[in-house]
């Protein structure tokens, strides 16, 4: 098929011809032109984000797509999202649907239709009309607190997320499992110009009535916060006053208690506060540098707010003590490391806190143990990033997106040859890049770049960032994955655009420069000891409960694990889950930086193409077949459209197939017949049978009908 001038272009890039980077992204903008922002490859969704609201959601739309299978209706998100879930109620197999994309690409709006539309589709009665609402209620809670706008998404989520929902034999849902990972909580206390800090505190300062917002210490104006970017207070488009009624009556109707809300709000309004906590200069007699407090009323205040000494949280943000096991040592912090302490702390408290509040909303929708129960995970996780400055965060992130095509070539392409060779068809090897060395230069246990950094982190003795580095350039001077200055001047490559403290790895989607600079700090993530004891001293139940650890009694001398290593355990764990189920996946794009409708940039596609690796997809798909089914399901759909099979066939099921096929003259290039399994190369011989369906069943209704009128 050629892309006509006018037309819609394809609707699945297997049907492309010339199968190209360029006509692919040509297809994608021809459609996209037409509003028609969703495209196929096989059975995997492409979304174009259209930056508007197009009409295409409603109940009308919903109780379509419940009614066809994949092919027969135009791609959509409802399609995708209706496989999944009729395949998990009839043929029992948990589900995942993985949702990749950059920012601003649409995850997090693709993942809220899925939820709706399986809301819709599934199950009925007060009982499970109010698990799903809790279900649903979650994303306005996570999304208070872990979104935020930044230059590329005024909605941007900063963590990722993967939702399992658990359904009963009959697929009504029972519950679900939410897991977060990673939250940006540097946004607490800076963010870039043009951005802002999570809309909680731009809500709470919007809709709080003066009550609230004088139990809470806080002052309307968010211009009176340090730790709110002055020059972006409000977004386009975006209401924090409604959107903290829509949170409050969220929260309610998860199971939140009124006590546990207003706890919540006054941990978010600490937070606040403490920005705004001004450490000055001192000096001790001895003439060494010290820090202390401006004013004290800000310290006050915070005090009374969750009921902690003021002169403890001082001393604690203002010095530091090291125990040994004989003695304790009280250091002074000068001005600078007091600062940092106050930051690390407001950091803490709030990733802290937003921990809390999955484990909360998790504790309202788990299901009881021993139910018998089919899931479906929904996974909206951050794309593979690319900066201008690259550092720890891209690191981690990249490692998940590693994990994920990895994910994404074992279970499709493996999977595709590997069932053509169970049925003994024919296959012709697809040469693809299998990931796994530069996932194993991030991860091996022993010598993977995340072991070396927890081994620095842990070694005595002076360790810094460029120890660090040196650690790394030693060991993979000769990876074929890892640069970095020192290993490209042995190899006398002198590449300007690389600074000293960096190393460069080759990932999949493409090379990526990071600098070592902060990665032991975020790796170590350590909080002094005399914050958790300070906060775990407060009378404020919530506050207290998130320091567990600065309880002098449980106080043991084992650290925490490291950043890294925690994310590592997460996304290993996180491919175990997804190892178990059948994936399904839909692949975001982000038209234009603009958040513009109707503007598609061909230069951004391009490049998000290739990070999603869309033609490598569509290649290993077209070398194959776009559909296949076992003979007997098959046989039961289509053997009313030859005689010999209808209405009864006593033969077998494979045979009764091909009757059916032989009858229709299909072209043999189309069919392989494999040993359990009828294969059929295009979606438009699908599409052919469909047809061939519809009016075969319209016949045999208009011949049931003058029977019936005979009868009469
Ligand atoms: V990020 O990595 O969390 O920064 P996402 O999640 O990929 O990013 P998001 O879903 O938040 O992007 O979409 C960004 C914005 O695009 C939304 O706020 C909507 O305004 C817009 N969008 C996305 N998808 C659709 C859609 N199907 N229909 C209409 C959409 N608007
Ligand atoms: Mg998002």
């Amino acid at each position: 098929m050629t892309l006509l001038e006018g037309s819609v272009g394809v609707e699945d890039l297997v049907l492309l011809e010339p199968l190209e980077q360029e006509s692919l992204i040509r297809n994608l903008q021809l459609r996209y032109e037409k509003k028609e922002i969703y495209t196929y490859i096989g059975n995997v969704l492409v979304s174009v984000n259209p930056y508007q609201q197009l009409p295409i959601y409603d109940l009308e739309f919903v109780a379509k797509y419940r009614d066809y299978t994949f092919y027969e209706l135009k791609p959509h998100i409802y399609a995708l999202a209706n496989m999944a879930y009729q395949s998990l109620r009839d043929r029992d197999r948990d589900q995942c649907i993985l949702i990749t994309g950059e920012s601003g690409a649409g995850k997090t709006e693709a993942s809220k239709l899925v939820m709706s539309y399986v809301a819709a589709v599934c199950g009925k009665g007060e009982q499970v009309n109010s698990v799903k609402e809790q279900l649903l209620q979650s994303n306005p809670v996570l999304e208070a607190f872990g979104n935020a706008k930044t230059i590329r998404n005024n909605n941007s989520s900063r963590f990722g997320k993967y939702m399992d929902i658990e359904f009963d034999f009959k697929g009504s849902p029972l519950g679900g499992v939410i897991t977060n990972y990673l939250l940006e909580k540097s946004r607490v206390v800076k963010q870039l110009e043009g951005e802002r800090n999570f809309h909680i505190f731009y809500q709470l300062l919007a809709g709080a009535d003066a009550q609230l917002l004088k139990a809470l210490k806080l002052e309307r104006d968010t211009g009176g916060y340090a730790y709110l970017n002055p020059d972006t207070s409000r977004v386009d488009g975006m209401d924090d006053d409604a959107n903290f009624k829509v949170l409050q009556s969220a929260m309610t109707v998860i199971g939140f208690s009124d006590e546990e809300i207003r706890q919540v709000l006054e941990v978010a309004a600490l937070v606040l506060k403490l920005g705004n906590v001004e450490l000055i200069n001192e000096f001790q007699a001895n003439g060494v540098p010290a820090s202390g407090i401006h004013d004290g009323r800000g310290v006050q205040e915070i005090g009374e707010l969750v009921g902690l000494n003021s002169v403890e949280l001082e001393r604690a943000l203002c010095s530091r003590t090291m125990e040994t096991t004989k003695e304790k040592v009280v250091t002074t912090l000068n001005v600078v490391q007091a600062q940092y302490a106050r930051d690390a702390l407001a950091k803490n408290i709030y990733s802290r806190l937003f921990n809390w509040l999955v484990n909360r909303i998790n504790e309202s929708i788990k299901v009881g143990t021993g139910e018998k129960r089919k899931v479906m995970g929904v996974l909206d996780i951050y794309g593979f990033e690319i900066l201008e400055d690259n550092s720890f965060e891209q690191f981690v992130i990249n490692y998940c997106n590693e994990k994920l095509q990895q994910v994404f070539i074992e279970m499709t392409l493996k999977e595709e040859q590997e069932e053509y060779k169970r049925e003994g068809i024919p296959w012709v090897k697809v040469e693809y890049f299998d990931n796994g060395i530069i996932c194993n230069l991030i991860e091996h246990n022993q010598r993977g770049i995340l072991a070396m950094l927890d081994e620095e982190c842990l070694r005595p003795g002076v360790v810094s960032d460029s120890t660090f580095l040196a650690k790394l350039n030693q060991l993979f001077s000769k990876h074929s994955h890892y640069e970095s200055k020192v290993t490209q001047n042995a190899q006398r490559q002198y590449d300007h655009s690389m600074g000293l403290s960096c190393f460069r790895i080759c990932h999949y989607a493409g090379k990526v420069t990071y600098n070592v600079n902060s990665f032991i700090d975020k790796n170590n993530d350590l909080l002094f000891r005399d914050l958790s004891q300070a906060m775990w001293k407060a009378r404020h139940p919530l506050l207290r409960s998130l320091f567990p650890e600065g309880d002098p009694k449980q106080a043991s001398l084992k650290r925490p694990p490291t950043a890294g290593a925690q994310f590592k355990s997460s996304v290993t764990t996180l491919m175990k889950n997804l190892y178990s189920k059948n994936p399904n996946y839909i692949r975001c794009i982000k038209p234009n930086e603009h958040q513009q409708r109707g503007h598609f940039s061909f230069e951004l596609v391009s490049v998000q193409a290739q990070y999603l690796g869309l033609l490598e997809n569509v290649r290993v798909r077209r070398a194959g077949y776009a559909y296949r089914q076992a003979y007997g399901s098959f046989l039961e759909r289509y053997r009313l459209l030859s005689r010999s099979t209808w209405p009864r066939w006593n033969g077998g099921d494979q045979e009764g197939v091909e009757k059916v096929l032989g009858e229709l003259s299909m072209s043999s290039e189309e069919l392989a017949f494999g040993k359990t399994k009828i294969f059929i190369r295009s979606p438009k011989t699908l599409f052919y049978l469909e047809e061939q369906r519809r009016l075969r069943l319209q016949q045999l209704a208009t011949l049931i009908q003058k029977t019936y009128r005979g009868w009469r």
